[in-house]
């Protein structure tokens, strides 16, 4: 079941559901759902589906909701609307629902639906009926047990992998997310089954706050946790270089028979709220690099503020999983062709707004003190 190598092509599944894009947290909130129907527009004008098995995926239900979070915080989530808030006064704090993570119109619906595709993903892969499953509405990996946080309600990454724990002995994260993945970090902290990899902006201030190189694990999870602590300005060629350095040992020490791959957009550069220069291209040269492994990979979204570059990169990430070249320019056939002026390109220059505050000392350490971590995993 090899596909990283010659040849052999894999079974490629797309999950969206597009009443998804639908759901709006508000007319300031950076996070904009409608980024999907973006990507999914560019997607099929692309003529992506040619190379992938497409589903439409249900809502996820309570039960499978409840196998990470709490049976409070979910009965919470589905009864809570715009219109009787007022009535849950008390629970709004314990439950941390504020300005980033506010109750919108059919809040409940939209996590089911998220939720619901990443997991009818995490099937295909376990059943053999996909090789690379891609769920661009998912990716939350800030929500808690008992608690949203960062824009996430439930955390559809948590809930993957323990489906996908299920079968398969050793689950592999990878999180390229501008910010810290702590939700499915917390989550998996004290276990050997899964190891998490983030990579983000780390000062101890920027949200989430955690996330430097000295978390690990605790007790059977220690060494199983990686943190990859950037400044503002991270490079193309740093950040590959970096990923590729890290990934590569992580991967054949921890020997994972499954991959979940988080591709928050927010770490491209010009991102509303993002502070690193990658170009598309390089951010896609990550997924290419965890495909060329051959291990069962389940890809899913994340952040990513700048709309047009959001779905530019998704885009682009499904037809490296599909292996289809792809003209820069974009089809003249494209609905909303005009958000994607002047250029209309797959590929616009996002490269050089900020500077590289990461220096090749600093990385370079960096690297060395992470490697170091990793020599535990033997035996
Ligand atoms: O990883 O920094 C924070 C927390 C605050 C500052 C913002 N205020 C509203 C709340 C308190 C300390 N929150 C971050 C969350 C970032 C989540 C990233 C999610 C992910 O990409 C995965 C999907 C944050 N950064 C920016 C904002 N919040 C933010 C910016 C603008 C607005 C509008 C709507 C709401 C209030 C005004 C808001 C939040
Ligand atoms: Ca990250
Ligand atoms: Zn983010």
């Amino acid at each position: 079941k090899e596909f990283g190598g010659s040849g052999y092509t894999p079974r490629v599944s797309y999950h969206y559901n597009p009443d998804v894009s639908r759901y709006h947290y508000g007319v300031r909130h950076p996070m904009k759902p409608f980024r999907l129907m973006l990507t999914d527009h560019l997607v099929i004008s692309y003529k992506l589906y040619e190379q992938m098995d497409l589903y439409k995926p249900r809502k996820a239900t309570n039960e499978e909701l409840l196998e990470f979070h709490s049976d409070d915080y979910i009965k919470f989530l589905e009864s809570v609307t715009p219109d009787n808030v007022n009535k849950f006064a008390s629970s709004l704090k314990k439950f941390n629902i504020g300005d980033d993570c506010p109750v919108f119109d059919g809040m409940f619906d939209y996590c089911q639906l998220y939720a619901g595709a990443s997991l009818d993903a995490s099937r295909k892969l376990i059943n053999g009926m996909s090789d690379i499953a891609i769920n661009w509405s998912g990716g939350l990996h800030h929500a808690k047990k008992y608690e949203p946080s960062g824009f996430c309600y439930v955390n559809d990454i948590v809930l993957s992998i323990l489906n996908l724990l299920r079968v398969h002995p050793r689950v592999l994260y990878i999180d390229i997310d501008l910010h810290h993945g702590d939700g499915v970090q917390e989550a998996f902290y004290l276990t050997d089954r899964v190891m998490t990899v983030s990579f983000h902006k780390y000062n101890g201030e920027f949200f989430p706050g955690t996330g430097n190189y000295d978390e690990t694990g605790v007790g059977k999870g220690k060494h199983f946790a990686l943190n990859v602590p950037l400044q503002d300005g991270i490079d193309d060629e740093s950040y590959i270089r970096l990923f590729k350095s890290i990934i590569e040992p992580v991967i054949t020490t921890f020997r994972p028979t499954a991959i979940i791959q988080q591709c928050g957009a927010d770490s491209l550069g010009c991102d509303r709220l993002g502070t690193f220069n990658l170009n598309i291209r390089a951010h896609g040269e990550c997924v290419k690099f965890v495909k060329s492994f051959g291990i069962p990979m389940l890809v899913v979204g994340g952040g990513g503020y700048t709309p047009r570059n959001v779905s530019r990169l998704w885009c682009y990430e499904t037809s490296v999983m599909t292996g289809q070249q792809l003209n820069s320019k974009l089809p003249e056939s494209l609905p909303f062709r005009n958000f994607f002026q002047p250029d209309y390109s797959l590929h616009p220059n996002l490269g050089d707004r900020i500077d590289n505050k990461n220096s090749k000392k600093y990385l370079e350490n960096l690297k060395n003190t992470l490697l170091e971590n990793l020599r535990y995993l033997r035996g």
